[in-house]
């Protein structure tokens, strides 16, 4: 790419976005998730701009609650979505002939590589990834595009101290891999019956979505920068909310399972 489109590009991207990085989609190819989402990568796809969304407050804001940190500000594929959509509609009108493809989470895009190899951050044993000023509080989404980027990193991993994996509270963790089946985040989100060991967990851990011990713990996460996104500042409420679903992260899985976590983590 001509180092004046770079210009611009980079022009058009850190007007609404402070953390942001390229990387090649061939490196993708073979990790991408077959999901319904995967039809939208463009033909002749050939790089992906990746932006993390930083979503933690300070950590006193979280002394009462009974939901994960990503939980308790607004759901982040409104949120992020809404930036990478601004972000494209700039895109496609500075280059016309080529493609723009907006993703976050239900993505066929592999993020934590992606964001790894787009050189903002490491991959932690816990599966996720941390970047220095932030830590793992992070959303990732990002533009698959036809444009060309190299990759502007190379993989790099946590200092593997071995603490996430130990404190798991289920055990998922295992050289570095997550079992899903194990993983806690997991069990919350799950319809139907729970396993007596999940429910004793869910009651011990006292999150009724989500599970957060492996970021916790994790000392990559000790000293690191809160949000500076007001999105995520202004909907900040630690605590789950069955009446007003609309507009949070687990509003897509109903009330139902929610109320049957805080009905375990409250004993009844
Ligand atoms: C399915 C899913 C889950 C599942 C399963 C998680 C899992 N790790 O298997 C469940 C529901 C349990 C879950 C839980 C959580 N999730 Co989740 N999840 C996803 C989702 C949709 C897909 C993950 C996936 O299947 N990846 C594919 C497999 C193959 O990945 P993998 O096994 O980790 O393999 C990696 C390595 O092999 C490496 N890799 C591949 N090839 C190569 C080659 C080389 C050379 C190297 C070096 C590495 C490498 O990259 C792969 C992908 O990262 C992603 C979004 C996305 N599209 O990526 C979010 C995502 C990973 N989740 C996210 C979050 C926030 C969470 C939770 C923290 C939420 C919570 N508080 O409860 C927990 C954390 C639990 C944990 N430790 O993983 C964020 C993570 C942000 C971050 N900082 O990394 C993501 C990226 C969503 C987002 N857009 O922000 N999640």
């Amino acid at each position: 790419m001509l180092e004046s489109d770079m210009k611009k590009l980079n022009y058009i991207i850190s007007r609404r976005v402070s953390t942001y990085g390229f990387c090649s989609f061939s490196s993708l190819k073979d990790s991408l998730i077959q999901c319904r989402a995967t039809s939208r990568i463009p033909i002749g796809a050939q790089g992906v701009i990746t932006i993390l969304f930083p979503y933690s407050l300070e950590n006193e804001a979280y002394e009462n609650a009974n939901i994960s940190r990503y939980a308790c500000v607004a759901d982040y594929h409104d949120v992020a979505l809404k930036t990478l959509n601004e972000i494209c509609a700039e895109l496609r009108a500075q280059w016309q002939a080529e493609e723009f493809q907006p993703f976050v989470d239900n993505s066929p895009i592999a993020e934590v590589y992606a964001a790894a190899l787009s050189g903002l951050g490491k991959i932690g044993s816990n599966g996720l990834l941390i970047n220095d000023d932030y830590g793992s509080w992070v959303f990732i989404g990002e533009v698959v595009t036809t444009l060309k980027f190299d990759d502007s990193a190379q993989v790099q991993f946590c200092s593997k101290c071995g603490l996430c994996e130990k404190k798991c509270p289920t055990g998922a963790i295992i050289n570095g891999r997550i079992d899903r089946e194990k993983c806690l985040s997991d069990a919350t989100q799950r319809k139907g019956d729970l396993t007596d060991k999940q429910k004793k967990m869910i009651k011990k851990s006292g999150c009724g979505w989500g599970c957060d011990v492996c970021q916790l713990v994790c000392p990559h996460n000790a000293d690191v920068k809160p949000t500076d996104i007001d999105e995520f500042k202004n909907s900040f409420s630690p605590y789950a909310d069955l009446e007003n679903l609309e507009g949070k992260a687990y509003a897509w899985r109903g009330a139902a399972v929610i109320d049957r976590n805080l009905k375990i983590i409250n004993g009844e």
